[in-house]
């Protein structure tokens, strides 16, 4: 996995959506698929845009040459076993996160720092894998300890595992849940998938398609009939939905 090169741009048309003029979103397969109005037909996906990470260096060093440890070996340890990461990508996030903000992250971290040192929303978002990404606020608010969307590098550390290759699909398909369940009620309701809908294609489509995208969706995914997507209805549909994995999907 490490060292691998991939070409972004083959992988992730979808960040050249934003320059077209969408028309219909339409449900199909139970999943979202854009269509532009250019005539130009788009992979299917369900909002999360791929985005990689292409980090290399594992350690750090001084300004001496030596080489610097970020973490205790202990700490290290307990990442590996909660996260789906090996020890090298932990420090390759590690390096994504300080570079997100040098002055506030140090290179060593003291035991508690990794949970303390908070790196706001605002400059998180300015990550390029994930600026482009509608649902780029709401994911660091899922991820974050206290909902507010800043994270520390353990709710980073997180984030990145759950959007990792390594991390199995039923995995993925909670938080994409959590993610469009907008009003954390544990369902995905039809103002969740109105907001969704707004936010996938810009505002650009007037209120009554949305509804319209909104019934159809419903109409598809919603398994029991109450009007609602919960979590197993969701996942009725993620199972369904090839690209998924795909798409959901960050690189370290
Ligand atoms: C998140 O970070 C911003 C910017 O540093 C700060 O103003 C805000 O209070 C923080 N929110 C919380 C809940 O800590
Ligand atoms: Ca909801
Ligand atoms: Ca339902």
């Amino acid at each position: 996995m490490n060292g691998r090169v991939l070409d972004t741009r083959s992988l992730c048309p979808l960040p050249t959506l934003s320059r077209h003029t969408l028309i219909p979103i339409v449900a199909y397969s139970q999943c979202f698929v854009a269509v532009a109005a250019t005539g130009s037909f788009y992979r299917p996906f369900t909002g999360f845009l791929p985005i990689f990470f292409t980090a290399s260096v594992i350690f750090f060093f001084d300004g001496m040459g030596n080489k610097v440890v970020t973490f205790t070996e202990q700490q290290l340890e307990d990442y590996q076993d909660c996260t789906f990461f090996t020890r090298k990508e932990i420090l390759r996030v590690f390096k994504r996160f300080r570079e997100v903000n040098p002055a506030l992250v140090p290179k060593r971290m003291t035991e508690n720092q990794p949970h303390t040192i908070v790196v706001p929303l605002e400059e998180i978002e300015k990550l390029p894998e994930l600026k482009e990404n509608p649902f780029k606020r709401r994911i660091c608010q899922v991820f974050s300890h206290d909902g507010s969307g800043n994270l520390t590098f353990e709710d980073f550390l997180d984030m990145m595992s759950v959007f990792s290759e390594a991390a199995p699909r039923d995995v993925k398909a909670w938080y994409a849940f959590r993610i469009y369940d907008l009003d954390d009620d544990m369902y995905i309701g039809r103002d969740d998938l109105l907001e969704a809908t707004r936010l996938l294609t810009k505002g650009e489509l007037h209120p009554q398609e949305r509804e319209e995208i909104v019934a159809s969706v419903l109409d598809e995914a919603d398994v029991d009939g109450d009007g609602r997507l919960s979590f197993m209805d969701f996942e009725h549909v993620v199972v369904r939905a090839p690209d998924f994995l795909s798409t959901f999907h960050i690189r370290v």
